[in-house]
């Protein structure tokens, strides 16, 4: 493999349970395809402590691999993310959730894809292939699908998951996509993959399953809901 390196941003909020199995795995499929790597977790304020276990976590795997950049307040995602990037040392950025939602087997998948095709983005899908939603209830996967058919239908994208957030991007084009998303909240991921298309970023995807969280608490409620559906609405009048 060549000379990149991969920051793999971990936003934290109240995941004390979920970060030592989910770096646990990244260090081992990283390892596994020698890959160079290193992790972000950016923790606001978590009450549950998650900060306390980083730093046991860094003492396990080195200060060079685990990076804490901690806020001292829940400030949202949007901004977590931004904040990691300014502290990323590598030439591509990896965004998962931290609750184990998300495989780390799958970031392997997401670099060789990037890498055949030179893709600017790689998405990781539930709604293509071998991909899929489990541990959901039907209501859930009914809120996700119709968001998803919605948007595709509005929008239309050329990509298959539009609300999911795990992905690989180059470094250069994730900061210039940021600067140009005006949402905050659960449309930040749709928005993103809108504006790469509008800037004529290729999108590579790879199927994933998606896993409900076991440990944690959901956030999702009905004002996200509306949120969301504002917010399509503004994306489509915009772009
Ligand atoms: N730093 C930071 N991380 C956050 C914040 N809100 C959520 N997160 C983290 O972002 C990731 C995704 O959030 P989730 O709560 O899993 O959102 P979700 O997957 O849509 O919903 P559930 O899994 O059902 O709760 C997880 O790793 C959270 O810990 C925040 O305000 N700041
Ligand atoms: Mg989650």
């Amino acid at each position: 493999m060549t000379a990149n390196k991969y920051s793999i941003l971990l936003p934290t909020y109240n995941e004390r349970e979920n970060l030592p199995i989910i770096i646990w795995l990244i260090v081992k499929y990283m390892q596994e395809a020698n890959i160079d790597y290193e992790v972000i977790v950016i923790d606001d304020g978590s009450p549950d402590g998650t900060l306390d276990v980083a730093k046991e976590l860094q003492k396990i795997y080195g200060e060079n691999r685990i990076l804490l950049r901690p806020r001292a307040a829940k400030l949202g995602l949007g901004t977590a993310y931004i904040h990691g990037i300014e502290h990323a040392n590598g030439n591509f950025i990896i965004i998962m959730d931290a609750d184990l939602s998300h495989h780390p087997k799958f970031i392997p998948q997401f670099i060789a894809l990037q890498q055949s095709g030179k893709y600017d983005v790689v998405s990781g899908t539930r709604y293509q292939g071998d991909g899929g939603v489990y541990g959901w209830d039907f209501k859930r996967k009914l809120i996700s699908r119709g968001a998803n058919f919605l948007s595709q239908l509005l929008l239309r994208p050329n990509a298959s998951d539009l609300t999911g957030s795990f992905r690989l991007y180059k470094k250069d084009v994730l900061k210039e996509l940021i600067s140009r998303c005006k949402s905050k909240g659960y449309v930040f991921q749709m928005e993103m993959i809108v504006r790469a298309r509008q800037l004529n970023y290729t999108v590579g995807e790879v199927p994933i399953s998606f896993v409900d969280r076991v440990y944690g608490q959901s956030k999702l409620g009905g004002s996200e809901i509306v949120q969301f559906a504002k917010n399509l609405l503004y994306l489509f009048a915009t772009t």
